[in-house]
């Protein structure tokens, strides 16, 4: 870099900026540039969900850096080191340029017409044989808004299919579906700005140092200034969140729910739960009450291994806490009994009180940047503007607004989860698959079975990306994307605050944008209305947001007070903004009134333990007419433990230089010398047992596949292992290591999202014939959280870590 403001690879959070309870978080510019722009346009970073505010500069027609919007609320000026350095990958030489067809099994040049036109006689041939429950679409947590709208109408209106889901099915199903099942609709009642004054702050499941940098600089400042709030984590590893934590409980995986329900009890016979508040504004309490009685401290340390007296100190804290801000993400989301833990997590802020006020909000964290929108949008499996399936009323909304038949917009059953997609795929009912924006081969569980799938011969297999993939390889065709910077577009981060990302630069070669590729397919697919006009009425971004505005009128996630012009203004505005709200909403249900009548609630609900649905008249028959619904459930053993044979846990995360298979963060020089390669963190007791020293080769084995990593010692529970997922093999196939080869095809019942966090293992040294290089792990050891505190030995080497030759003859990928 030829100018940075601060060193975001060694000093992560930066300079502390505190403030008084009642000033708002201080203003810090960072900024990292290669060279002296010639322009600045506004941007937003896309790569977590904070959604941080930003300028892009531009020299020559090209990026040449960052710096952070000062006016912006989210960030207030501050990025972290994924958004000082991420952007370079838009200018990698090997980004993808042209399309790309399979021809006598090898991908080669076309053009956009020949690939358009072979997807569209694909579609064709297929809808006339088998009909439209023939094409799946499997697309991201990263496009735009508008390009997520644009691809459910296609899907809803135009071709009638239910099989369109994101990878969002992996992400943040569980905080939609947690906030359904209580609230009756997706969106976060808190706002990030209850951070800045709140008494108390608790993670579950949620390393927010290393995955939302910034919001975790919002909470640093605090903690530096008077009056700091208490911080309650939940996680079985110290990670640099934990490592500021007032109390850090340490469950076994998967135990959750028990957790939760043990501090739920601690505060029921504490006696201060809001009985006004509950009798007032919510149903089902007492049920709750009687499930949490058996959860004393005694019986959640079995269950959990969670010290009696560490509840008790936890317990202590939230029932007097005045306010709360809680955070949950994939420590729950992807673990057993995802929905039901999630819940619990709302039903304790309900017991409290604690939701709707200054300093009291949850925030069912969202991971990728614009998670948020596929769901809003129906990209996702749910139908735009959070309607419910179940609802004709709702259906024929949307149909008015499209102008279709009501019978066009699949609503028979629930939408097509991802994990059915795939399994359609594979049972061959899906011929084609249409993948954007994501690295399923990487980042989907038992990667075994995803390579099997993808090279199924009767499967056709489109990949709409900016890199050739691990994914991307197992392609028919490969269209060319235009990525952030490269084109204009909205977005919604976990405070619900729209952001607007603009077009900086042109794309390299070919490559176009999400957008445009899928307004072309509406064109060449020639899909109309009832009235024999084009069915999507809108030629780009601006257009496609006006048209998304209508969408949502009357909804929670009401976009119609907003305008490209006004989000240009100098700050994200969070929704709902509507002539009621012409500025916007910081806070939900500060009337304490909940979107759940059965006439506009988002859902009907769930069976926590079968996923079975409500019934509409069962619900109309308690319908809770506005207010919260609190819901119990027991805990439930994961669905695979460690055994004699596989005697380890395994749980799988994230570290803070990369964001997910590293297709950007891997090729900036900065963020992969400060991570080179994956590694598997074990505890010095299981190391004894094994011994294993830091650094030795460690073959990690499951049922369903194997990976070869270098060992990292500390700051993990005996019995539990933990490798990064971040590392497939598109910069090192020298060994299988990506973490997914060894994780389960299991879901959560309710948000059908994946179990990513344990899975039965075993490991043992792996002894290299190939002489082992003398390096460490490099930045890597740093970066993996807690390590800065200390047990195992510092990280020196920057270089990328040579892997040995497998010795096992598996595929490791395409
Ligand atoms: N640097 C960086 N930031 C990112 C991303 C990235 O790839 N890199 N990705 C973004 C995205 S899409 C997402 S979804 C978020 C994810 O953000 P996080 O959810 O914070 O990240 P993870 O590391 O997946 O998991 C969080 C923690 O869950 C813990 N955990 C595992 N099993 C359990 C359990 O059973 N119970 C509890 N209580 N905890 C458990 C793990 O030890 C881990 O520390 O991050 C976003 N931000
Ligand atoms: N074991 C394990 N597995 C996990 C997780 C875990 O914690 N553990 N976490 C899960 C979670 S939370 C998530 S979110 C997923 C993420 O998994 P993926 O979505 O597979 O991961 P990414 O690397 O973000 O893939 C995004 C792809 O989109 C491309 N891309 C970026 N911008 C654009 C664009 O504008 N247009 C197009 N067309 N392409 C673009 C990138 O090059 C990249 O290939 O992984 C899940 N998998
Ligand atoms: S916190 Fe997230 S949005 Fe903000 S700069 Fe870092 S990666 Fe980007
Ligand atoms: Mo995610």
């Amino acid at each position: 870099m030829k100018r940075q403001s601060r060193d975001s690879i060694n000093d992560i959070w930066g300079e502390r900026s505190p403030h008084g309870p009642e000033q708002p978080w201080p203003v810090r510019v960072d900024e990292a540039l290669s060279d002296d722009p010639e322009r600045w346009v506004r941007g937003t970073c896309v790569l977590c969900s904070n959604g941080c505010g930003l300028d892009i500069g531009v020299k020559a027609g090209k990026i040449v850096g960052v710096r952070g919007l000062a006016t912006d609320v989210t960030n207030r000026g501050r990025l972290g080191p994924k958004g000082l350095h991420g952007w370079v990958a838009n200018d990698s030489p090997d980004r993808l340029t042209k399309p790309l067809i399979r021809r006598d099994g090898q991908l080669q040049e076309a053009s956009w017409d020949e690939a358009m036109d072979l997807i569209v006689q694909k579609s064709k041939q297929i809808i006339e044989q088998h009909t439209s429950l023939g094409l799946g679409f499997y697309t991201s947590g990263q496009l735009f808004l508008e390009e997520y709208y644009t691809l459910g109408v296609l899907g809803k209106a135009g071709l009638g299919t239910p099989h369109m889901d994101g990878n969002t099915r992996l992400c943040t199903a569980t905080a939609a579906a947690a906030l359904k099942e209580t609230f009756g609709s997706d969106g976060q009642p808190g706002s990030y700005e209850d951070l800045d004054v709140t008494d108390c702050v608790m993670h579950v499941g949620h390393n927010i140092a290393s995955q939302q940098t910034v919001l975790w600089s919002r909470i640093l400042d605090r903690l530096a200034s008077p009056n700091p709030p208490k911080v309650i984590v939940i996680d079985p590893r110290r990670t640099f969140t934990a490592e500021h934590a007032t109390v850090h409980l340490v469950p076994r995986v998967g135990t959750n729910v028990a957790v939760l329900n043990g501090l739920m009890h601690l505060i029921i016979q504490a006696g201060t739960v809001d009985k006004g508040f509950l009798d007032a504004h919510t149903v089902g309490y007492e049920t709750l009450k009687q499930t949490v009685e058996k959860y004393t401290p005694e019986y959640v340390e079995q269950l959990s291994g969670v010290p009696a007296a560490e509840l008790r100190r936890a317990g202590e804290i939230l029932a007097h806490t005045r306010t709360l801000v809680s955070t949950v993400l994939q420590g729950v989301y992807q673990s057993m009994q995802a929905t039901a833990a999630a819940v619990q997590v709302n039903n304790l802020h309900l017991i409290r009180g604690l939701i709707g006020k200054p300093g009291s909000g949850i925030l069912q964290m969202n991971g990728q940047p614009t998670a948020q929108n596929t769901r809003e949008t129906g990209a996702d499996g749910d139908l735009p503007g959070f309607r419910n399936w179940g609802n004709p009323e709702h259906i024929q909304q949307l149909a008015k607004l499209w102008n279709v038949p009501v019978n066009k917009i699949p609503h028979w059953s629930p939408p097509t989860h991802a994990m059915q997609i795939w399994r359609y795929a594979e049972q061959g009912s899906i011929k084609l698959l249409w993948i954007q924006a994501t690295n399923p081969a990487v980042s989907m569980p038992d990667l075994g079975r995803i390579r099997r799938i993808l090279q199924q011969e009767d499967l056709f297999v489109v990949v709409q990306d900016a890199f050739m993939t691990e994914t991307a390889r197992y392609a028919d065709v490969v269209l060319p994307a235009a990525i952030w910077g490269e084109k204009t577009g909205t977005f919604t981060n976990v405070s619900r605050t729209v952001h607007i990302s603009c077009k900086a630069i042109e794309p390299p070669g070919e490559a176009r944008s999400d957008l445009d590729i899928f307004l072309d397919y509406a064109r060449r697919m020639d899909f109309r209305d009832q009235d024999g006009q084009p069915l999507i009425k809108w030629h780009d971004s601006e257009s496609a947001f006006e048209a998304w505005k209508e969408c949502t009128r009357g909804r929670p996630c009401d976009y119609t007070g907003l305008t490209y012009e006004k989000l240009l203004a100098g700050s994200g505005i969070p929704w709902p903004v509507n002539e009621q709200h012409p500025d916007g909403t910081v806070r939900l249900y500060t009337d304490f009134v909940f979107p759940t009548s059965a006439d506009y609630a988002e859902t009907y609900g769930q069976d926590f333990d079968t996923g079975a649905a409500v019934t509409a008249e069962e619900y109309k028959a308690n319908d809770p007419k506005g207010k919260a619904m609190i819901k119990a459930a027991d805990h439930r053993e994961p669905h695979e433990v460690p055994d004699d044979e596989y005697p380890l846990w395994l749980t799988t995360g994230r570290q803070v230089y990369h964001f997910h298979t590293r297709t950007k963060t891997g090729r900036s020089k900065e963020l992969q010398d400060a991570a080179p390669d994956a590694f598997v963190q074990l505890s010095p007791e299981d190391a004894e047992r094994y011994g294993i020293e830091n650094d030795d080769w460690i073959l990690v084995e499951s049922r369903r596949g194997l990976v070869i990593e270098r060992a990292l010692i500390g700051n993990i529970e005996p019995g539990l292992v933990f490798i990064p997922w971040h590392y497939g093999s598109w910069d090192d196939p020298s060994r299988p290591r990506a973490a997914n080869e060894l994780t389960i095809t299991e879901w959560d019942p309710v948000s059908k999202q994946p179990h990513f966090k344990y899975a039965a293992v075993r490991i043992s040294k792996y002894d290299a014939k190939a002489a082992m290089p003398q390096g460490l792990l490099g930045r890597a050891v740093e970066a993996v959280q807690g390590l800065v505190s200390g047990e195992a030995a510092p990280a020196t080497v920057g270089s990328k870590a040579q892997g040995p030759q497998p010795k096992t003859t598996q595929r490791v990928d395409g």
